[in-house]
C-alpha cells in the first residue's frame, strides 16, 4: 500500500473534510445527533470555512488539542480510503457502492450472506435441554429443528468459551475449552454436526480485542521474568516512574481504564470490565496466536465469526490522552484514540489473508461507534464482510439509559441513508447489548405486538443481511426488574455504582439503569410463548417471502413520500417488485399508493389482507404490495 500523501488536515476546509470518509461520518453524526439539514455543511459558504475559523467562531470550546485530534482522525480516514484505491491520494468518495443494491457493484463477490437470514443466540439464556434451568448447549440442538422451520440460514453463538464470567463469557480464559456450563466439546460436535446437517451455518463470538485476566497470557505476564506474554497486552510501567494510569481513558464500563498491578508494580488497560484486558495487537507473535485459534475453529468446521468490538484492536501510538470535549461528546475519554486506529485496516487485512481466507470463512464485525462511510471502507475487498452499526439504535441526543420512546421516523431518516451508502450492511433493531426494541418504541407495551411485526416486516424486505436477536421472533419485550438487585450485567453495575458515587439519588439511578440494562434482552427466552404467536407467524411468513422474492435480496430500492411523518414507503425492485408502505406511529394515517400497487396487499402485519381496510393504515401496521 502506497503511503497517502496527507492534508493538513488541521486547518482543511469544511468541503475537504466531507470528502474524507471520517470527516464525512463525524459530520453526519453530529448533523444527525443536532438535528440539522445537511445543506447547512454542503452549502459553498459553509463549505469554504476552515477548521481554524471554526474554532475561532466557537469561542474557545472547540480547543487546539481538538483540533489536533480531529486532524489525526481525518489522516487515519484518508490513509484507510488511499489503500483502497491505490493511489497516492485520498479517495475524493468513499470506494464502494453508487446507490445500487447489488453487492456485485461493490466489487465484492456476493456470498452466501447475502441471501441468508441470521439468528442470534445468547447461550446462558436460550434453552435448557432437562428443564433444570441450567442453558446449554444440549438445549440449543433440542431448538434446531424449530430454528430451521423459522427460515433461519445462520446461527451467530455468542461466547461459550471458559470464562470466569465477570461479563457473562465475553472475558474468555481459554479460547479452546467450552465452558462447563454449557456442556463439552463433543456436545459442541454435536451440535456443529446437528446445524450443518439442516443446511444451516454457524457462526462464533471472536472476542480478540482482550481477554480475561485469568488467561494463561496475562497471568504468565504478570508473573514477569522474560515472559514473551508480556508484550501481548497494553501493559505499562508504573509507580515512581508513572504513579498515575499512562493515560486518561476511561472503561466503557466506568472509572478509569486501567488496573494497577503493585505487586508487579504495572498497568494493564482495560476498556470494559476490569477483569477483561486489551490484547497488544502491535504484537506479532499475539496477533500470530489468534489467528492459529481461529484456523483452529476453522479447521473443526465453523462458518466464520461475530468479531467483538473489532474496530478497538488498533491503539493510536503513545496512547496520548483524550480529548475532553470528544469524550463528552462520545461519552467516553479517549475513544478517538481507538475507535479505528491507525493499523486496523492493515491487521484486518492480515487477519482475513493468515486465518479466513483459507476457509472462505464468513466475518461480521462488530464495530461501535464507527459510521457509514469508514464501514463501507471495513467492509471493502480484503477485510470484513459486513459490519454492525450502531447509530441507528438511539434517537438523536439519546443514550440507552435515557428515558424516552423512540421515534420510528429517526429509524426510517438512518435506513434511507443506509440504503444510499451501504446497502449491504448488517441489518438488526435488537442483539443481547441492547433493551428490547418493542419497548423502547413504546413504553407503556399497548403497541408492542404490532411494532414487532411491523420490526419483522422491515427487517425482512428493507436491504441488508437480518439479523434476528432470540426472542425477537416471539415478540420479547423488556423485563419488569423492581430493583438494582435484579440487574446483573457489568455494565449497568458499574454505572449505577458511578452515578450513587456521584451523589445521584438511588430512585433516578435505578431508573436510569431499568432505562438501557442489557439485562432486559438477557433474561431467558420465554418459549411457553411460542404456540399460535402472532409475531411468530409474522417472522414465518415473511422470511418466506424473502427467500421467494429475489427482489427482496439482490433488488434496488427506492425511497416514495420521505417527508411525510410516521409514514416509510419502499419500492424493491428486481425482475419483478414490491412496494411496502409502514405506519411508523399509533395515529391511524392514509394509505397513499392505491395508484401504485394492486387493490390489495400481498401481507398485512394486522389481518388477511382481504379483510383490511386498504385506504387506512392501523398504528404500526406493515404492508406488501405487488407493484403493478
Ligand atoms: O454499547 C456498548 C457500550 O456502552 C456496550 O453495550 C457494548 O459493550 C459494546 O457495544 C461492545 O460490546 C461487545 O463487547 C463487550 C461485551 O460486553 C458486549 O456484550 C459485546 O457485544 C466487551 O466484550
Amino acid at each position: 500500500m502506497k503511503s497517502a500523501k496527507t492534508k493538513n488536515w488541521a486547518d482543511a476546509k469544511i468541503r475537504d473534510i466531507y470528502k474524507n470518509p471520517m470527516g464525512r461520518d463525524i459530520i453526519d453524526k453530529s448533523l444527525m445527533q443536532m438535528n440539522i439539514p445537511d445543506y447547512l455543511v454542503t452549502n459553498p459558504l459553509t463549505g469554504s470555512l476552515s477548521m481554524k475559523t471554526m474554532a475561532t467562531l466557537s469561542g474557545g470550546k472547540v480547543s487546539k488539542n481538538f483540533r489536533f485530534n480531529f486532524a489525526r482522525l481525518l489522516e487515519t480516514g484518508e490513509k484507510a480510503a488511499a489503500g483502497l484505491t491505490g493511489s497516492g491520494n485520498a479517495a475524493e468518495e468513499p470506494s464502494g457502492l453508487t446507490g445500487s443494491d447489488d453487492a456485485a457493484a461493490a466489487g465484492k463477490s456476493a456470498g452466501w450472506w447475502v441471501d441468508a437470514v441470521f439468528y442470534q443466540i445468547y447461550p446462558r439464556s436460550f434453552a435448557d435441554n432437562d428443564g433444570d434451568g441450567r442453558y446449554n448447549l444440549r438445549g440449543i440442538i433440542g431448538k434446531l429443528d424449530y430454528l430451521k422451520e423459522l427460515g433461519i440460514d445462520c446461527i451467530w453463538l455468542s461466547p461459550i468459551y471458559d470464562s470466569p464470567d465477570d461479563d457473562n463469557g465475553y472475558d474468555i480464559r481459554d479460547y479452546r475449552k467450552i465452558d462447563t456450563r454449557y456442556g463439552d466439546m463433543a456436545d459442541f460436535d454435536n451440535l456443529l454436526t446437528g446445524i450443518h446437517s439442516r443446511g444451516m451455518r454457524l457462526i462464533m463470538d471472536l472476542v480478540i480485542n482482550h481477554t480475561s485476566d485469568e488467561h494463561v497470557w496475562f497471568q504468565s505476564a504478570l508473573a514477569g521474568g522474560d515472559s514473551p506474554c508480556r508484550d501481548y497486552y497494553l501493559i505499562r510501567e508504573g509507580g515512581v516512574v508513572r504513579p498515575h494510569p499512562p493515560n486518561n481513558w476511561t472503561s466503557l464500563f466506568s472509572g478509569p481504564a486501567w488496573n494497577h498491578y503493585p505487586d508487579q508494580n504495572l498497568w494493564a488497560m482495560h476498556l470494559f470490565s476490569k477483569k477483561q484486558i486489551d490484547l497488544n495487537w502491535e504484537s506479532p507473535a499475539m496477533r500470530s496466536e489468534i489467528y492459529a485459534m481461529i484456523r483452529w475453529w476453522l479447521e473443526k468446521g465453523v462458518d466464520g465469526f461475530r468479531l467483538d468490538v473489532v474496530n478497538f484492536i488498533s491503539k493510536a501510538d503513545g496512547l496520548p490522552d483524550g480529548d475532553t470535549l470528544i469524550g463528552e461528546v462520545m461519552g467516553y475519554r479517549g475513544i478517538e484514540h481507538y475507535f479505528f486506529g491507525p493499523r486496523l485496516m492493515q491487521y484486518l487485512n492480515e487477519m482475513r489473508r493468515e486465518a479466513f481466507e483459507p476457509f472462505q470463512a464468513f466475518t461480521v464485525g462488530e464495530t461501535p461507534g464507527v459510521g457509514l462511510n469508514m464501514s463501507k471502507l471495513l467492509t471493502s475487498p480484503g477485510h470484513l464482510d459486513l459490519v454492525f452499526g450502531f447509530d441507528h439504535l438511539e434517537n438523536p441526543g439519546k443514550t440507552r439509559f435515557d428515558e424516552y420512546a423512540y421515534d420510528l421516523n429517526f429509524l426510517k431518516k438512518y435506513l434511507i441513508k443506509q440504503a444510499g451508502i451501504l446497502p449491504d450492511a448488517a441489518l438488526y433493531f435488537e442483539n443481547h447489548d441492547n433493551p428490547r426494541m418493542p419497548s423502547k418504541i413504546d413504553p407503556s407495551g399497548r403497541y408492542c405486538t404490532e411494532i414487532s411485526c411491523l420490526l419483522a416486516l422491515m427487517l425482512m424486505t428493507l436491504p441488508g443481511t437480518p439479523f434476528i436477536f432470540q426472542g425477537q421472533e416471539l415478540g420479547e419485550i423488556n423485563a419488569d426488574f423492581k430493583n438494582i438487585s435484579d440487574v446483573s450485567d457489568v455494565e449497568s453495575l458499574g454505572l449505577y455504582k458511578e452515578l450513587i458515587g456521584k451523589g445521584t439519588p438511588e430512585p433516578e439511578a435505578f431508573r436510569k439503569i431499568l432505562a438501557g440494562t442489557r439485562d432486559h434482552a438477557r433474561k431467558p427466552v420465554d418459549w411457553g410463548k411460542a404456540a399460535e404467536n402472532q409475531v411468530l407467524n409474522c417472522y414465518k411468513t415473511l422470511i418466506k417471502l424473502r427467500k421467494q422474492r429475489s427482489e427482496l435480496t439482490g433488488g434496488k430500492t427506492t425511497f416514495l413520500f420521505i417527508a411525510y411523518k410516521d409514514y416509510f414507503c419502499y419500492i424493491r425492485k428486481g425482475n419483478s417488485a414490491l412496494l411496502m408502505e409502514c405506519n411508523l406511529g399509533k395515529r391511524k394515517i392514509k394509505s397513499r399508493v392505491k395508484k401504485l400497487t394492486r387493490p390489495a396487499p400481498l401481507y398485512s402485519t394486522y389481518a388477511a389482507p382481504h379483510q383490511i381496510n386498504t385506504t387506512v393504515l392501523q398504528p404500526y401496521e406493515g404492508r406488501v404490495y405487488e407493484l403493478v
